[in-house]
């Protein structure tokens, strides 16, 4: 009992929080998970990765102060992954006060009740590419000078100081993974990812006539979320608390992820137009399939990120087994095989 290592994930109901789950399970972990209180449950993707049953799961929400407290005492953690967040980057410029309050305050909260609690927790969190935002440098790495372009963006670069603060102020063993953008399957549905491979395969399927996207000439350095939830146990398992990138190295455009989704597909595709009238088009009946609404553009854009994972190869040994073609793949299969499934 005294040597089992518990993790307590916030944020288990979304996509990293369901692959990191399985992926501590599978190592002897015993695993706590949050979800927040809300009218419907959320557990399809624990429940997909037959994980659910194995979980402890308890309420909690970033929001409230008094029930991280209260949940260190209760379950006694050995380690925290601070996985909840608003995530959805143009929901941040809609809410960004509520943005600001989840992902920054929220941390915040965490980590003033470690240094209440007990300061021998070892404390994750998750930063983003997004801070890099506006890049000045490319590849990103580390040091790279951050611009975030974003509610979304700003909010986690207060997370990665406060974390990085707390560490040098407090000793406390406190880390973070600054993650490129990673999908599954598990993907939520507002993310361009889910949306292309969901889309194209019921278009696919004569189940829906066109799918609306917005920039398709943004760039992003796509990896594979179960790759990079093991990139975070990497981190708390070294003998030294620092941060680290987390990325394939390799950008891709959001085009050239619909152009591999569509040939997945088997689609007979072409594109036509230019600007905001580019469009794919099916070969086979003449139908545009893809077009742009520039509703979809967002304020300010993040246009290339590409990073560089060099510091977490190098002293941990971390290394990725998707490409961004077997991922694109497995998200088709998923859709073709899991039509209803909505996460
Ligand atoms: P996700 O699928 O959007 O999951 C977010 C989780 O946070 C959900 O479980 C959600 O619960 C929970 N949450 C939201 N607001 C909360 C609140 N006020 N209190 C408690 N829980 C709350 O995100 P993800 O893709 O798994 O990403 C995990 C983390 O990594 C996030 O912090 C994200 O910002 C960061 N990140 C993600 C990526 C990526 O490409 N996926 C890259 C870099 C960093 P509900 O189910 O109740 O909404
Ligand atoms: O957008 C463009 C959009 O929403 C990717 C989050 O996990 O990764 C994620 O943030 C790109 C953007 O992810 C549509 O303009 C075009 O350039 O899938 P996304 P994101 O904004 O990169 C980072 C690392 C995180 O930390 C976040 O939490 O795709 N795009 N057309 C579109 N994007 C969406 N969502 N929908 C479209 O129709």
């Amino acid at each position: 009992m005294k040597n089992i290592k518990r993790a307590l994930i916030t944020g288990v109901t979304g996509q990293d929080g369901a692959y990191l789950s399985k992926h501590l399970l599978s190592m002897g972990y015993q695993v706590f998970g949050t979800a927040r209180r809300g009218a419907s449950e959320k557990f399809s993707r624990l429940e997909y990765l037959g994980v659910k049953d194995m979980i402890n799961i308890v309420d909690f929400d970033l929001l409230e102060l008094s029930n991280i407290h209260k949940l260190i005492e209760e379950i006694k953690p050995t380690e925290i992954y601070n996985l909840a967040a608003q995530s959805f980057v143009p929901t941040s410029f809609d809410l960004p006060i509520l943005t600001t309050d989840i992902n920054a305050l929220g941390t915040l909260r965490i980590l003033d009740a470690i240094i209440a609690k007990n300061k021998e927790i070892k404390f994750y969190q998750a930063s983003t590419s997004e801070m890099f935002g506006k890049v000045t440098e490319v590849p990103q790495k580390e040091d790279t000078r951050f611009y975030p372009r974003s509610p979304y963006g700003e909010s986690k670069l207060f997370l990665h100081h406060i974390t990085i603060n707390y560490r040098e102020s407090y000793d406390i063993f406190a880390c973070s993974g600054i993650l490129f953008n990673h999908e599954s399957p598990l993907r939520g549905h507002e993310f361009v990812t889910k949306k292309i491979t969901k889309g194209l395969t019921k278009i696919k399927n004569s189940k829906q006539e066109c799918l609306y996207l917005g920039n398709l000439k943004a760039k992003r350095d796509w990896g594979h979320a179960s790759d990079y939830v093991n990139a975070m146990v990497s981190i708390l398992s070294h003998k030294k608390a620092d941060d680290y990138v987390v990325s394939s190295g390799k950008a891709h455009s959001v085009q050239e992820f619909v152009e591999t989704a569509a040939s997945i597909l088997e689609i007979n595709y072409e594109w036509t137009g230019e600007g905001k009238n580019l469009a794919l088009v099916n070969r086979d009946n003449n139908k545009k399939i893809v077009k742009i609404d520039e509703k979809l553009y967002r304020p300010a854009e993040v246009d290339e990120l590409i990073g560089d994972s060099t510091k977490i190869k190098t002293n941990l040994n971390w290394k990725p087994k998707y490409s961004f073609e077997n991922l694109v793949y497995e998200m088709v299969k998923f859709e073709t095989e899991n039509e209803l499934v909505k996460f």
